[in-house]
């Protein structure tokens, strides 16, 4: 049996008496992800349980500011650095003494929780998601159609990263091996190809994901930025200068620039103390979130059945609305 716990934020956690909210949970279409859990489909997406009670939360109570910043990605391309990137433009304080770096304080997820997976968190989050005195910093992984109307209607910012499937595929692999399958053999890569591929995978199908936030970006280029991981590695200070310049915090200088991107380095972050030990989710290590972060790394895993699965899925998905990776 896969090692999954009940209070893993990938697990389902039990609960003693359904309420309504649960019976109808169940009787939407439910589906077994990777041979350990059930992920149930809401508003054409695939999610734990949980997610979809907090989803629900948080699309009928959330008051968007103007001047709130939110993040979204689908998992395992990028978001780390994304929220490592906003949480330095918005503090505009790249001079402070190292040890008064936020980043060095606490993992990037702490300081800008995933509004969803609060749930999870070991910690007492600063961040207040229903009070509305202060502008929020937050980051989702939910689909663009089902965030709250006050998102979509404000004049609040989102950036959505994406990242090209294949890397994302392998990325999510090695992540879900290590949180849900600790002790064993890895999962089938063939059998996650076929999941990823699907759809049924956790906040999947992947392409309707990206293509959802592709097209809103392209309708509403004043609030949605719409930045790829493979376009920040390769040009970095062009990218993050977009970022810094579409949330209203332009940089003064290159050597700003150049600050923000070394304390947001993957070697840097993943060195520090805070991203060595502990978790600030549920089950999940700090350091999970943290690997290679390289373009292409999925050659050297996929197979080229695999890739032409994959690809074949691009070219009919994203290419005819222009989204090429
Ligand atoms: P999440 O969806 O669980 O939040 P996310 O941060 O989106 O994860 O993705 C993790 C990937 O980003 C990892 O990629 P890899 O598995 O291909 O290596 C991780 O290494 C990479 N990553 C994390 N931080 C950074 C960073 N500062 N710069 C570049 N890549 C990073």
């Amino acid at each position: 049996m896969p090692n999954l716990t009940p209070s893993s934020p990938l697990a389902p956690t039990p609960t003693q008496t359904p309420n309504n909210e649960e019976k109808s949970l169940n009787e939407l279409p439910k589906a077994r992800f990777w041979e350990a859990m059930d992920i149930f489909q809401w508003e054409g997406f695939w999610f734990e349980p949980n997610l979809i009670k907090a989803a629900i939360t948080f699309r009928s109570n959330f008051q968007a500011r103007d001047d709130d910043v939110l993040l979204a990605s689908t998992m395992k391309t990028g978001t780390t650095w994304l929220k490592s990137l906003s949480l330095c433009i918005m503090q505009n304080k790249t001079h402070q003494k190292y040890e008064d770096d936020i980043l060095t304080t606490q993992n990037p997820h702490f300081h800008v929780p995933t509004i969803e997976s609060m749930i999870y968190s070991t910690k007492a989050l600063q961040v207040k998601l229903y009070d509305t005195s202060t502008p929020h910093l937050l980051h989702t992984h939910l689909p663009y159609a089902v965030l709250p109307d006050s998102v979509k209607n404000s004049n609040c910012k989102i950036v959505y990263i994406a990242r090209n499937p294949k890397d994302t595929l392998i990325s999510m692999w090695h992540f879900s091996n290590s949180i849900m399958r600790k002790n064993q053999d890895p999962f089938a890569l063939e059998k996650a190809v076929d999941c990823f591929c699907s759809g049924v995978d956790q906040y999947g199908p992947f392409f309707e994901h990206v293509v959802e936030y592709w097209q809103e970006s392209q309708k509403r280029p004043q609030k949605i930025l719409f930045i790829k991981y493979e376009e920040l590695k390769t040009d970095p200070k062009v990218h993050v200068s977009k970022i810094a310049e579409f949330l209203g915090r332009p940089f003064e200088d290159e050597k700003e620039v150049d600050e923000v991107l070394w304390r947001c380095s993957l070697e840097r972050l993943k060195n520090l103390d805070v991203n060595k030990s502990g978790s600030v989710l549920l089950n999940v290590p700090n350091t999970s979130f943290f690997r290679k972060g390289e373009v292409g790394d999925w050659k050297n895993y996929l197979t080229p059945d695999m890739e032409e699965q994959i690809n074949q899925l691009s070219r009919v998905k994203f290419e005819p609305f222009g989204l090429f990776f």
